[in-house]
């Protein structure tokens, strides 16, 4: 079966950085702009590429389509994230998740990248409203569950796409476990905070939803992280979730792992131990942290 790399043309790469096929090719010829080169000489380009030489010549690109234009909504949608107009792009990408627009989604996630909005506020102020509001239509009734989970699962998969375009740091600064309690499903926000810490530079080690506290020891043992992040939305029984809690937090002690919490969970859990560094509240502040 054919490999299905998403590359661009030179008239392509052109498009998306508004310049002409002249400048592409005389970037190529001088490593200015990277590329790979087909067995029959044509230059083609990786989002990554593309990323890279926005990201290290902000001045030659400043007027980037970062939004491949194929009609006059192309235009405006390409217009609003030059603004970064979040107000409408939140619209644009719930009903474009919606409708399971999977390629829309992922443009306007590129597009805002590409154009040097890190990773945490794209975050904060695009993905976490839409999944949000997301959750508001269905609780009205103005959108069936299998509606609000085709928009979710859309999301899901596009944040991870997105990472295809990140350049990751090869350094690690150090080893991050990021977990969610027992009888948590949601763990959108704590990928979200794997994302932004890998950027970062931490090796990071993300369990997935129902993460089991039991023998979590041995994983200490094993990988030594230096940091713990710790994500709860919803809290079913409380006292078995104080309990798994305060067991990890007893275990990141030993092994000298700061601990941060964050998510509406933490309202009805007791955070308090010494092993716990911050309770953080939005992706920015897992950046900062
Ligand atoms: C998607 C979703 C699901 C998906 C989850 C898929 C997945 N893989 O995660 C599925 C369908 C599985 C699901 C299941 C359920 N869900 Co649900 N779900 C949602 C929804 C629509 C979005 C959640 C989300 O990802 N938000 C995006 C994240 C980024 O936002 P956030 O969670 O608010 O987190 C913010 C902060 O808290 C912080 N944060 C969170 N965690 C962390 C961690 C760290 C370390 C840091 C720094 C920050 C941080 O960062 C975010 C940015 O501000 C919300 C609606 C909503 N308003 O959130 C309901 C919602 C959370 N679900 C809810 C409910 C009730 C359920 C169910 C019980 C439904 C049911 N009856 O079965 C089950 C729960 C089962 C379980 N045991 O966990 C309720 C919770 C109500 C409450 N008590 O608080 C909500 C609020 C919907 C509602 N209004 O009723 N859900």
């Amino acid at each position: 079966m054919e490999q299905s790399i998403q590359y661009f043309n030179s008239e392509e790469a052109a498009q998306i950085l508004n310049v002409n096929v002249s400048s592409i090719k005389r970037w190529t010829e001088d490593g200015t702009l990277e590329c790979v080169k087909t067995a029959g000489g044509h230059r083609k380009f990786t989002m990554q590429h593309l990323a890279k030489f926005l990201e290290e010549h902000k001045t030659k690109t400043s007027r980037a389509n970062l939004f491949p234009i194929e009609s006059d909504q192309d235009l405006e949608i390409n217009t609003r994230i030059l603004k970064a107009d979040f107000e409408f792009l939140i619209e644009y990408v719930l009903e474009q998740s919606r409708l399971c627009n999977r390629d829309r989604v992922l443009r306007v996630f590129n597009g805002l990248y590409l154009s040097q909005h890190p990773l945490h506020e794209i975050y904060d102020c695009l993905v976490t409203p839409v999944l949000h509001k997301n959750g508001e239509l269905w609780e009205q009734g103005e959108i069936s569950v299998i509606e609000e989970h085709f928009s979710t699962q859309v999301i899901i998969c596009c944040i991870i796409r997105l990472q295809g375009t990140i350049r990751m740091p090869v350094e690690k600064i150090g080893t991050a476990f990021c977990l969610v309690m027992s009888q948590e499903l949601h763990d959108i926000a704590i990928k979200m905070v794997d994302h932004v810490l890998e950027l970062k530079g931490y090796k990071t080690f993300f369990s997935g939803q129902m993460t089991l506290s039991r023998k979590i020891e041995r994983a200490f043992e094993i990988f030594k992280p230096d940091r713990i992040y710790i994500s709860s939305t919803i809290v079913s029984d409380v006292n078995l979730a104080q309990a798994e809690f305060d067991k990890i937090c007893y275990i990141a002690a030993a092994h000298n792992a700061r601990v941060f919490v964050g998510g509406r969970g933490f309202d009805e859990i007791d955070f308090s131990h010494p092993a716990v560094e911050k309770r953080l509240n939005n992706f920015e502040e897992v950046y900062l942290s």
